[in-house]
């Protein structure tokens, strides 16, 4: 059993829209504590996160609000990294993407201090490989993965020298919608990407196994980073950007199923889910449902788990 502590990040200022704002305090309507409790685990709720001012940073004219993005990114380092330091598992509410950046780099930190390389499976529609320099919006929800692997076209978010994610440690999975610059920069840097076609003629099940065996082999520590869009919006339209063609429900709790047997999870970020835009709470009770197979639901016991 696990101690959990659920952190809420009402981050919208990386989105182009309002609502997101919303997301923390939808997922605890949700249950998504009683839900973990129940499974055995400790639940600490350490409520949301108190944004750092960021007055240092100049407004930029190609990544919009950023001086609440990296309010946000500065207070959520901090929190995770101090909560995985105390040896527990942070569960962050979000919010959008753009809050990946503070809690990816927080484990970083972590992950250098153990002396364990971290490992992170982006489950998405997008790639969030955007920069400043190449992004068409100007939305830092779309430039996570670009930050915390190290590209350097960003403002000072967080120290120069906070430790950076190899992107060869990146797995991103559902990828369906990329730009034709991040696309150039995904590929340069290595980025391991599953796209919709690579789930459809390999299936979940091995994708699955392949990255966790790299894990596993490496001795890493592995975040997970849970964007709504990753499922079809069919089942989760509680998101601003919903792309058709997403994972079904069955692939999804599949890959929490797998995560759960393989025990090398480390953290979780739970985002985009924007409940302005989405159908009586349904894509809040998904995100919750398969949070609870992550953290040990199951449907039978298996007589080989692990594997
Ligand atoms: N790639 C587009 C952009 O940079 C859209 C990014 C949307 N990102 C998210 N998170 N919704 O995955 O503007
Ligand atoms: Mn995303
Ligand atoms: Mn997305
Ligand atoms: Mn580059």
């Amino acid at each position: 059993m696990k101690t959990i502590t659920l952190i809420g990040a009402p981050i919208e200022e990386g989105s182009g829209r309002r609502g997101a704002a919303m997301g923390p305090t939808a997922l605890r309507i949700a249950g998504i504590d009683t839900v973990l409790a129940e499974l055995g685990h400790t639940v600490h709720d350490e409520g949301d996160v108190r944004p750092l001012p960021a007055r240092d940073l100049a407004n930029h004219a190609r990544a919009n609000n950023l001086q609440m993005v990296a309010a946000f990114a500065r207070a959520l380092h901090d929190t995770v990294h101090d909560v995985a330091r105390k040896g527990y598992f942070p569960i962050i509410l979000g919010g959008d993407h753009a809050l990946s950046m503070g809690s990816v780099s927080g484990m970083a930190r972590h992950a250098d201090e153990v002396g364990r390389p971290l490992f992170v499976l982006w489950l998405d529609a997008h790639a969030d490989f955007n920069s400043p320099d190449t992004s068409p919006s100007g939305n830092m929800h779309g430039m996570p993965v670009a930050f915390f692997c190290g590209e350097a076209e960003f403002a000072p978010i967080l120290a120069s020298d906070r430790p950076l994610v190899d992107p060869k440690k990146v797995y991103q999975i559902g990828i369906r919608s990329v730009d034709a610059r991040e696309r150039e920069e995904i590929t340069e840097h290595g980025v391991n990407v599953y796209d919709m076609r690579a789930v459809d003629e390999l299936g979940m099940a091995q994708i699955m196994r392949q990255i966790l065996d790299e894990v596993r082999a490496a001795n890493g520590l592995l975040h997970v980073s849970l964007d709504v869009d990753f499922m079809d919006p069919e089942i989760a339209p509680g998101v601003g950007t919903t792309v058709p063609g997403g994972a079904t429900f069955r692939e999804a709790h599949l890959i929490m199923e797998m995560l759960c047997d393989s025990d090398l999870v480390s953290s979780l970020d739970v985002v985009e889910l924007n409940p302005f835009l989405d159908d009586r709470g349904k894509s809040a009770r998904i995100l919750v449902e398969l949070t609870a197979s992550l953290f040990g639901r199951r449907i039978l016991d298996r007589p080989t788990r692990g594997a």
